[in-house]
C-alpha cells in the first residue's frame, strides 16, 4: 500500500489530522490497534476550548456537537464553603463547549469513513522503519496478514503509550517529566447534572470536580492516591465524599444516580522535545501529557494537528518546507504554556500534604485573589478558553 501520510492512532489527534488533510486533498491512512467500538466508547476529556469547537465547526464536523454539546460561559471555583463563578464570556468574549471526547471521535470516524477515508481498526505489531529516509515505511498485521505502507511522512498520534515516540533513536529526544502524589477517581453517573457549569473544588479532604456529559449524565472526580484500590470505594463511599467536598450551603451540587463507570487516572506532566525526527512527526499525547486539571490534553492534540495539517498541505500544494521545519518549535511553544497552566491549576486545587497548613492557607489566599481581582480572573479565563494556536 502507498499513501502520502501514514497516521498511527485513531484518537482525536490522528482522526482530526486525517480529516483536515482530506480537506486539502492530501491522502492518509490511519492505523489503530483497538476496535472501532472501543475507541468510540472510551470516556476521557469533556471540555473543548473555544478554538477547538470553532475548528470542528469550520471543518464541517461540528453539526452534532452544535446540536448536542453544551456551551458554557464560565466555570465555578469552590473553596471555604462557597462557590465563585469565573465568567469567561464577560472576561474574554469566549465560551467553552462541554462535549465528550468520544463523541468527537465518533463524529470524526463517521466523517472519514463516509468520505472514503481509510481507517484500519484492530491492527497489531505496528513497526516504523526507514524514518530517516525519504520513503519511510510502516509494517503491521491486519486481518491475519502482514501488511506494509510506504509513505512520504509518518504522523505519530498514538498517545503516551504508543510506538512512534519509541521508534526515534535513543538520545535524540529530551524528556521533561513531573509526577504528582495523587490521582483522580472518576465516575460517570446516570443523573441529571445538579449544577449548570463545572465546579472545581479545593477542599480540606482533597480536590473534587463536578462536570457533565449530557443533560442526563454527570461526570465527577475525587482526588485519591495514585495506587488507589477501586474495590475499596463502594458507591456510597464515593457519593459521601463527593457530597462532602462539593458542599456549598444553599447550593445542592451533587445528585446521586446509578454509577455507570469508575476509573483511576494518574496525573503526569510530560514533554518530549523536539516533536519531529526526520520524516516522523509526533502530535498530541505521543509528545506531551498534561494533568487533566486544566482540561488541556485533547485541545493540545487538536492544536498540534491543525499546525501539522497546514504544514503538510503547504508542502504538497506549494512545495514549502518551512512550516514542516518549524512545526515542532511552534507546537512546543503552545504545549509549554498549557503545561504551565495545567501545573498551576493542579497545584492550586489539590492537597499535596495534609500536614502542611501553610500551603493550604496559601492556596486559599490565591483563590481569594483570583475571585476578587479582574486581572487574575482574566488570566485564568483566557488560558481556560484557550490561547491562540499560532501566535
Ligand atoms: P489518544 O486519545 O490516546 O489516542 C491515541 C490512539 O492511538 C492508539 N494506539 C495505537 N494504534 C496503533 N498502534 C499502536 N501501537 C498504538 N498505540 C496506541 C490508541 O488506541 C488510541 O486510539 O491520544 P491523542 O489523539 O493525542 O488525544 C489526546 C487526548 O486523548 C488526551 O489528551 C485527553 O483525553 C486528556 N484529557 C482531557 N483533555 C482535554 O482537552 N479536556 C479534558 O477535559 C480532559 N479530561 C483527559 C481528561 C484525560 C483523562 N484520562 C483518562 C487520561 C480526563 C481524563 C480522566
Ligand atoms: C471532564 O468532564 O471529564 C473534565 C472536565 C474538566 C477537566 C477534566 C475533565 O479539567
Amino acid at each position: 500500500m502507498r499513501t502520502q501520510v501514514a497516521i498511527i492512532g485513531a484518537g482525536p489527534a490522528g482522526l482530526l489530522l486525517s480529516h483536515l488533510l482530506s480537506l486539502e486533498n492530501v491522502e492518509s491512512v490511519v492505523l489503530e490497534d483497538k476496535s472501532r467500538s472501543y475507541v468510540e466508547s472510551r470516556i476521557r476529556a469533556g471540555v473543548l476550548e473555544h478554538g477547538t469547537a470553532q475548528l470542528l465547526s469550520d471543518s464541517g464536523i461540528g453539526e452534532r456537537m452544535n446540536r448536542e454539546g453544551m456551551p458554557h460561559g464560565g466555570i465555578n471555583l469552590g473553596f471555604s464553603g462557597r462557590l465563585h463563578r469565573i465568567d469567561f464570556s464577560q472576561l474574554t468574549g469566549k465560551a467553552i463547549m462541554v462535549y465528550g471526547q468520544h463523541e468527537v471521535v465518533k463524529d470524526l470516524i463517521a466523517a472519514r469513513l463516509g468520505n472514503g477515508g481509510q481507517v484500519l481498526f484492530e491492527v497489531s505489531d505496528v513497526t516504523l522503519d526507514r524514518i530517516a529516509t525519504n520513503e519511510p515505511r510502516v509494517s503491521f498485521r491486519y486481518q491475519g496478514q502482514n501488511q506494509e505502507i510506504t509513505c512520504d511522512w509518518i504522523a505519530g498520534c498514538d498517545g503516551f503509550h504508543g510506538v512512534s515516540r519509541t521508534a526515534i533513536p535513543s538520545g535524540t529526544l529530551t524528556f521533561f517529566e513531573k509526577t504528582y502524589p495523587f490521582a483522580w477517581l472518576g465516575i460517570l453517573a446516570e443523573a441529571a447534572p445538579a449544577w449548570e457549569e463545572l465546579i472545581y473544588a479545593n477542599h480540606e479532604d482533597g480536590f473534587a470536580l463536578f462536570s457533565m456529559r449530557s443533560p442526563r449524565i454527570t461526570r465527577l472526580y475525587l482526588q485519591c492516591h495514585p495506587d488507589e484500590d477501586l474495590s475499596l470505594w463502594s458507591d456510597d463511599r464515593i457519593w459521601e465524599n463527593l457530597e462532602k467536598r462539593l458542599a456549598f450551603p444553599g447550593d445542592k451540587c451533587v445528585r446521586r444516580g446509578k454509577i455507570l463507570q469508575k476509573s483511576v487516572t494518574a496525573m503526569r506532566s510530560f514533554v518530549a522535545e523536539p516533536m519531529q525526527y526526520a520524516r516522523l512527526f509526533l502530535a498530541g499525547d505521543a509528545a506531551h501529557v498534561v494533568p487533566p486539571t486544566g482540561a488541556k490534553g485533547m485541545n493540545l492534540a487538536v492544536g498540534d494537528v491543525w499546525l501539522l495539517a497546514r504544514a503538510l498541505a503547504n508542502f504538497y500544494q506549494k512545495g514549502r518546507t518551512d512550516l514542516l521545519e518549524s512545526y515542532s518549535q511552534r507546537a512546543l511553544r503552545r504545549a509549554w504554556k498549557a503545561q504551565r497552566f495545567s501545573w498551576w491549576m493542579t497545584c492550586l486545587m489539590h492537597r499535596f500534604d495534609h500536614d502542611d497548613a501553610f500551603e493550604y492557607k496559601r492556596q486559599l489566599a490565591e483563590l481569594d485573589y483570583l475571585t476578587t481581582s479582574h486581572a487574575a480572573a482574566t488570566a485564568l479565563a483566557e488560558n481556560y478558553v484557550g490561547l491562540p494556536w499560532d501566535d
